[in-house]
């Protein structure tokens, strides 16, 4: 069941739940920015998805729109894509408690971030942190998405998406297109600063470990600097024995748009001190106008208010097919 017109449908969403970073950037949005146009894109910012984790109330609301406006700065066009927060739509949640009947307790136990979740945040295990993956498939599945793009920590998510269509679809017959998962050739995992092993993560205890989309340059140079590197002296990719000269490299590439091997012979001989700085020296140099148009973005309420209506209206549109069909499959008396 295809749902919106000639080209294929893409879906990915960004919790809005603080301060936007690099790895979201390189795993998640610049790929969004590059596959735009070529799909029929929703990007949604998954606020139901973020009170899974204690929010204040003001700051929430204020990080919806931060988020918002970051999307739009860093190139997501809201005329060409539906660029929308999921608690506007709520077909969302009406699929996902379906799809919580047809999803088993067994697999959510195996989510790799469930159990991380769970040991970060001991004395708030609830049960929308359990069933989070079957709320992810809704989001996925209520569009009849083909394609999902996130970085490789989201990997295990979408197959329990695909695992789940593909069950109601045994059952039922085609009510759901089964999601492809998209990673980028380079930048799926883009490791903490300060231990290269880890993930770069939005709410890392160590302000050093992560760099943010509207950190100040002083604030970049200064995390670079502090980046822990590896023993030895020579620049060269390799994950597994130069993983913090590696993450450096990934970086790189990504915000200059060139290649890990043109970069490798650039750098060679250089050593690591002129590494960093020539990682912050980019960065910097590619973020001054992404915060500059998040600035004017985000002093425009209006503007960003006009954006979240008329695309909610529209994913609201679109929800609605799947969500009657599902309906109807089920045995549900219409009214
Ligand atoms: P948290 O730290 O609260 O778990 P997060 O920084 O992982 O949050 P999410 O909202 O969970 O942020 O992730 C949004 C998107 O960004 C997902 O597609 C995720 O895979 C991607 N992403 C997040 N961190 C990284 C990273 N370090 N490298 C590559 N992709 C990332
Ligand atoms: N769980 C994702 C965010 C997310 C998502 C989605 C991503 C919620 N729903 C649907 C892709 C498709 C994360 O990155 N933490």
């Amino acid at each position: 069941m295809k749902i919106t017109g000639k080209k294929l449908v893409l879906f990915s969403g960004i919790q809005p739940s603080g301060n936007l970073t690099l790895g979201n950037y390189i795993g998640a949005l610049k790929n969004w920015v590059d596959l735009q146009g070529k799909y029929d894109c929703l990007f949604s910012l998954v606020d139901l998805h973020t009170i899974t984790a204690r929010q204040d109330p003001k700051e929430f609301h204020q990080n919806c729109y931060d988020a918002l406006a970051v999307y739009l700065a860093v190139g997501l066009d809201p005329e060409k894509n539906t660029i929308f927060l999921q608690s506007h739509v709520p077909a969302h949640s009406q699929l996902a408690w379906v799809l919580n009947c047809y999803a088993y307790v067994g697999e959510l136990n195996r989510m790799t971030q469930f159990k991380d979740k769970s040991e970060k945040n001991k004395d708030n295990i609830n049960v929308g942190l359990f069933t989070y993956p079957v709320l992810m498939a809704a989001d996925i599945l209520i569009y009849q998405t083909c394609l999902v793009p996130v970085g490789a920590d989201q990997k295990q998510h979408v197959e329990i998406a695909r695992d789940i269509a593909l069950r109601f679809n045994n059952l039922y017959g085609e009510v759901f297109t089964v999601p492809e998962v998209y990673h980028p050739p380079l930048g799926a995992r883009i490791m903490s600063l300060q231990e290269p092993t880890k993930k770069m993560s939005k709410s890392d205890d160590d302000s050093n470990a992560t760099i943010f989309l509207l950190d100040t340059p002083d604030v970049i140079a200064n995390k670079l600097k502090r980046a822990v590197t590896d023993s030895g002296k020579d620049i060269y990719f390799d994950i597994k024995n130069k993983p913090g000269v590696t993450n450096l490299l990934t970086i790189l590439a990504a915000v200059t748009n060139e290649s890990v091997d043109n970069l490798v012979s650039e750098m060679q001989g250089q050593g690591y001190g002129k590494l960093k700085s020539a990682v912050a020296e980019r960065l910097i140099e590619f973020l001054r106008p992404v915060q500059v148009r998040y600035k004017e973005l985000r002093n425009d309420q209006t503007y960003l208010d006009s954006v979240l209506k008329r695309c909610a209206k529209r994913a609201v549109e679109l929800s609605q097919p799947t969500l009657k069909r599902v309906y109807e499959v089920l045995g549900f008396v219409s009214w």
